[in-house]
């Protein structure tokens, strides 16, 4: 510990009674049909803690937590950073390869997992302690509790590591990215303050969920640190998910992706009902939001989608559209609190109109990732840490979102590498080679569009279908192909690599 550091620890931040007079009989959590309280939950936590330390974590040690969106989740996240320990949520669509990954790169002592979820984690069962939760009655299984929370506390500070989160950048292996306890409040002061406003009376609902940088903020930082309400769902958040999340729970404040609004959008179109009227405010990030779905949303339901900029190293958004002022095909401004610069290419500064590669400044920034010094390195520098974003910025310093600097790219709000789906596409054996680019579909949504050079003498229309349930096999749903197109040859450089700048071209004619 750092003896010129403030003691600071995120379970007292949001749970400790004495910040909050008179809260704590209010409700922190509806799941289900319970209603939880914030005392019940500070409860919760506690008993998570003592699970936590009888399966033998210490301070410092990593806990992996496999579950979806559950009182459950955030009490296991609270609990492990009372006790100094280092929470790393998993995506729950992870493959079992990709979980295991994450578990031994982080070097986890103990898995928490969903009952449902257990055969992904069967390859971890060996050199890990696994406690699971009852996907059902979301009871602990196999966990041995032991009292005297309080005894158990450990004196952590604002820079004590709190919890890691994996992204997979531009590499395609994911690389775990350390938020030490300072950044959530980092967060909640600027962006959950200066842009959303919350306060005790709202009510907030995000479809993106708790493992995922932006979740995390939506449904734990944000309404934990007003005294708000938040709606949590284990279930896939499907449109038809959503809309009966909206109409039974009665939001305030609602956090989509692009996709995601679209969808609900073609739902009202078929003569569904979407309940939109307990909403006072709607944000989009994840990916950029275009200006048709903001027209649309304004038009079918009256609300204006604040379209903002976030990214794991920085925890959540950056920049964004403030509630009056939103620019639809905008990312909007800089968030109080944090400083925001182009550069070029060669690293030099480029101020007022230009287009550049975005650079970030904040509280909340990453403390780097986990045992990669060369790409901390690469991208966090003095400070600034590197988005890996070309943006515009207008007259008005508005922010306009160009592309990534690299070929990743994203699905639903979630990054898609595309070495990943080629592999997938290449364990088929009639698939020579592929190459993968970002594509739209039919609605001008995000999609993965694949290429094919495949053998000869194959039965295409027999193979596209055939090719397409593989993939479904092999990858997360999102990042299965929309479509499938078989050429003669790849277009390679001469040193062999492929050229997807002229798929890319290809595809516009
Ligand atoms: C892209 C956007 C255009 C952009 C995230 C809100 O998405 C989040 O984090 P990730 O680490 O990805 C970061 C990258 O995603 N992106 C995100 N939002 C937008 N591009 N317009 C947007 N509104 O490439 C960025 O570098 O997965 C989002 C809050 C917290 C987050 N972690």
């Amino acid at each position: 510990m750092n003896t010129t550091d403030a003691l600071f620890n995120i379970y007292d931040y949001f749970l400790a009674g004495e910040r909050w007079p008179g809260r704590s009989r209010g409700c922190a959590i509806e799941f289900r049909d319970r209603a939880i309280s914030y005392d019940e939950l500070r409860d919760y936590a506690d008993l998570w803690a003592g699970r936590m330390v009888s399966a033998g974590v210490n301070e410092g040690d990593r806990v992996a937590l496999l579950l979806f969106d559950s009182p459950e989740f955030i009490a296991a996240f609270l609990a492990v950073a009372s006790i100094g320990a280092v929470s790393v949520p998993i995506n729950t669509f992870l493959q079992a390869e990709e979980i295991a990954f994450i578990v031994r790169d982080a070097g986890a002592r103990v898995i928490v997992g969903e009952s449902d979820l257990e055969q992904r984690l069967a390859a971890c069962r060996e050199e890990r302690r696994l406690l699971f939760v009852d996907s059902n009655t979301r009871q602990a299984i196999g966990a041995s509790e032991t009292t005297g929370a309080e005894r158990r506390r450990r004196a952590t500070t604002e820079t004590s590591p709190a919890f890691l989160l994996y992204t997979s950048g531009s590499t395609g292996a994911p690389k775990g990215v350390l938020h030490l306890h300072r950044s959530i409040p980092a967060t909640v002061e600027s962006y959950a303050k200066t842009v959303l406003g919350l306060t005790a009376a709202d009510r907030v609902y995000s479809a993106s969920r708790l493992y995922f940088a932006y979740g995390l903020g939506n449904s734990l930082s944000f309404p934990l640190a007003a005294g708000a309400t938040v709606v949590l769902d284990d279930q896939r958040p499907t449109p038809d998910r959503v809309t009966k999340l909206l109409e039974q729970h009665k939001p305030t404040v609602f956090f989509g992706v692009p996709s995601l609004y679209s969808a609900l959008l073609e739902l009202k179109s078929r003569g569904v009902t979407v309940d939109t009227s307990s909403l006072r405010l709607c944000i989009s990030a994840g990916e950029a939001l275009p200006d048709r779905v903001f027209d649309e949303w304004k038009r079918e339901f009256g609300l204006s989608i604040l379209d903002g900029i976030g990214s794991t190293e920085m925890l959540h958004i950056f920049v964004s559209n403030h509630p009056g002022d939103e620019r639809p095909g905008s990312s909007g401004k800089t968030v109080e609190g944090y400083e925001a610069r182009l550069l070029d290419d060669a690293g030099n500064e480029l101020a007022g109109e230009q287009t550049g590669n975005l650079w970030v400044k904040g509280e909340s920034a990453t403390a780097g990732y986990w045992n990669r010094p060369d790409l901390t390195e690469a991208a966090v520098r003095g400070g600034w840490v590197k988005t890996g974003d070309v943006y515009r910025r207008d007259s008005q310093d508005r922010f306009y979102h160009l592309g990534r600097s690299d070929d990743c790219f994203k699905v639903n709000g979630l990054w898609v590498s595309p070495v990943e789906v080629e592999s997938a596409l290449l364990a088929h054996a009639d698939v020579l080679e592929a190459a993968v680019i970002p594509g739209v579909d039919a609605r001008g949504l995000a999609t993965a569009h694949a290429f094919t050079v495949i053998r000869e003498g194959c039965e295409r229309n027999e193979l596209a279908r055939e090719l397409l349930e593989h993939a479904r096999g092999r990858l997360a749903h999102y990042k299965v192909p929309s479509r499938i197109d078989f050429i003669k040859e790849m277009p390679r450089t001469s040193t062999g690599k492929v050229q997807r700048f002229k798929l890319k071209a290809e595809k516009r004619e």
